[in-house]
């Protein structure tokens, strides 16, 4: 009989820059539905991800800290969800180290986030962790035997590579330990795309600022990011898929219906014929009634990072407890002898 495994949902965030509009509306704000919607849900800031590329000590420390603070704020409640931090919770470096074992070299050249970090620079020189970074990202999901990961459309390829991992694993070892998990790609915004260029994911790693929205910017800064970002000339279609090939616009208006909670349809049935002089306001308006109220809870919750590192601290007990006996059976599987723990 196949084993089934009890819903739980596992999703984590690089430390590796502030928080962006991306990250809220194809991640974060997804964490808070399924919080809500009751099932088990574990979120991490993943700073041994983050260090796959070379991040100052002091400023990964504050931008964990202050990932934490963006999830709280945004409405992640520390005693419904488990919140931590990667590094606190050595289950996740050490199957990790089983997966690295398990995963083909082949599949791993094959991920495209690989390729394009690594595109026009001299690839010899990228790290080690930076290539395997998809087998430490399927060992965070099986540590916990999570069924359910929401993410953004970029994280589809590795969440097929956690699959083949776990796949792989059952049949090496010919048991059914891992479950084979779903990725969570829902909504009208799991790609949301520079403000700079539409053919081009928003990223914290941009080197422009003006690219993103992050969820530390202030009312003005928003407000002038969407005033400057690029469109084209023609006024609003009165058709989404008259948006098709016009990859500017088509983000704006798909970021104006994840703020709103409506549907691109009704954002066109709304702004048909608008030009960009009197949308880019109404979108402005809207992204800081939405993001304000973040940004001042995040910015009270850094005021105190003794209590955000206790937050983490707990989080990672609970983690802990889930992931201990997980990974110890792992061992178990893989032949390791445990003689230490009686
Ligand atoms: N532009 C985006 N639109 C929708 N979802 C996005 N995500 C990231 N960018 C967008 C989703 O956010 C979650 C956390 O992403 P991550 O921190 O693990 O790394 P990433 O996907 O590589 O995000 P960044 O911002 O581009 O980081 P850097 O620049 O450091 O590489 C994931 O669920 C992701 O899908």
């Amino acid at each position: 009989m196949a084993t089934t495994f009890a819903p739980r949902i596992f999703s984590g965030i690089q430390p590796s820059g502030g928080i962006t509009l991306g990250n809220y509306l194809g991640a974060l704000k997804r964490f808070v539905e399924k919080q809500d919607e009751g099932i088990e849900t574990i979120y991490c800031m993943v700073d041994m991800h983050a260090i796959t590329v070379w991040q100052d000590p002091e400023t990964l420390r504050h931008q964990t800290r202050e990932g934490a603070a963006a999830f709280i704020a945004a409405g992640i409640d520390p005693a419904r969800s488990i919140l931590f931090n990667q590094s606190q919770v050595a289950a996740h470096a050490q199957l990790a180290w089983i997966f690295n074992c398990v995963a083909r070299m082949g599949w791993m050249s094959r991920m495209t986030q690989w390729k394009d970090k690594t595109a026009g620079k001299n690839a010899e020189a990228a790290s080690l962790g930076l290539f395997a970074y998809p087998a430490l990202m399927a060992a965070d999901i099986m540590a916990y035997h999570a069924t359910m990961v929401p993410v953004g459309e970029d994280q589809k390829q590795h969440l097929e590579l956690t699959r083949d991992i776990a796949i792989k694993f059952n049949n090496d070892y010919g048991v059914e330990y891992f479950p084979v998990v779903e990725p969570l790609i829902e909504g009208v915004a799991t790609r949301v795309m520079s403000l700079r260029d539409g053919t081009k994911k928003m990223s914290k790693s941009d080197p422009s600022d003006q690219s993103r929205i992050n969820l530390t910017d202030d009312a003005d800064t928003i407000a002038g990011k969407i005033r400057k970002a690029k469109t084209d000339a023609a006024p609003l279609p009165d058709t989404a898929g008259a948006l098709r090939d016009r990859p500017e616009a088509r983000n704006l208006v798909s970021i104006y219906a994840a703020l709103a909670g409506h549907t691109v349809d009704q954002v066109i049935a709304d702004f048909a014929g608008a030009q960009f002089g009197s949308f880019k306001p109404a979108l402005a308006d809207l992204a800081v009634a939405k993001l304000s109220p973040i940004t001042t809870e995040m910015n009270r919750l850094m005021k105190d990072p003794a209590e955000i590192d206790r937050i983490l601290g707990h989080g990672a007990d609970r983690a802990e407890a889930i992931s201990r006996p997980i990974v110890d059976r792992v061992y178990d599987i893989t032949g390791m002898i445990r003689s230490r723990r009686g």
